[in-house]
C-alpha cells in the first residue's frame, strides 16, 4: 500500500517507492490518508487520483482508497481490496483460458506491415505473483510497442487484473 499524505504533494520518496513496487510486481493500492482534513466528496477524490495519475503514470492499475487513519473512515473496505489484489497476483490463468484470449482479443486485429503479417499462436502464464506470461509468435521484429501496450490493456480488462502490473514477455517459437 502506497500511504500518500495528501495534505501534501506527492514527494520524490513516493515516486521511488512507486517505481520499486512497479519494477518487482508487487501488488499495488494507493490510500489517500487524512481525509478528515480535506474534501472527500467523490469528486474531488476523483480529482485527486487524476492528478496522481498524470505524475505517475505507472500506477494505473492501482486502485485508489481514501482513508483516515486517526478516525478509521474507509479502513474498513481496505481487507476486502487487499485480498482481491493478493488474489489477483496469485491466480493462475489457465492455458486454455489464455488462449480464448488470444482467440477471442488478439487474434482479430493482428498488425501488418511490409515485413509481413503478426501472428500470435499461443500463450503460457510463466509466474505468479510477480504476474507474468509469455506469448509465442512468428517474427519479434513485427510486435510494435502500441501493440504491446494494446494486449497488455485487453488482458488486464479481460481477466479482472486490477491492482497489479503484468509482463508480458514475446518469443518466436
Ligand atoms: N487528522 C488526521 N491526522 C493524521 C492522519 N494520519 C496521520 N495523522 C497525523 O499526522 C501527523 C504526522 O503523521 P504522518 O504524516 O502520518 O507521519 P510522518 O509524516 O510519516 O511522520 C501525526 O500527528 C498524525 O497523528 C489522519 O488520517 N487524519
Ligand atoms: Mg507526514
Amino acid at each position: 500500500m502506497l500511504v500518500i499524505d495528501s495534505l501534501e504533494d506527492v514527494s520524490e520518496q513516493d515516486k521511488k517507492i512507486t517505481d520499486q513496487i512497479v519494477k518487482n510486481g508487487k501488488g499495488l493500492i494507493v490510500l489517500f490518508n487524512k481525509m478528515d482534513l480535506y474534501d472527500n466528496s467523490e469528486e474531488a477524490i476523483k480529482k485527486r487520483r487524476e492528478i496522481l495519475e498524470f505524475k505517475f503514470p505507472q500506477i494505473s492499475y492501482a486502485p485508489t482508497l481514501a482513508i483516515s487513519a486517526v478516525t478509521g473512515k474507509g479502513i474498513g473496505s481496505l481487507l476486502e481490496k487487499i485480498l482481491l489484489v493478493k488474489g489477483n497476483l496469485n491466480r493462475k490463468i489457465t492455458t486454455s483460458k489464455l488462449n480464448a484470449f488470444i482467440q477471442d482479443v488478439v487474434k482479430r486485429y493482428q498488425p501488418s506491415s511490409k515485413k509481413g503479417v503478426l501472428r500470435i499462436s499461443y500463450g503460457v502464464q510463466s509466474s505468479i505473483a510477480p504476474v507474468e506470461f509469455i506469448f509465442f509468435l512468428n517474427n519479434t521484429s513485427l510486435i510494435s510497442d502500441n501493440y504491446r501496450q494494446y494486449i497488455s490493456n485487453r488482458l488486464r480488462e479481460y481477466f479482472h487484473y486490477e491492482g497489479v502490473p503484468i509482463k508480458i514477455i514475446y518469443k518466436e517459437k
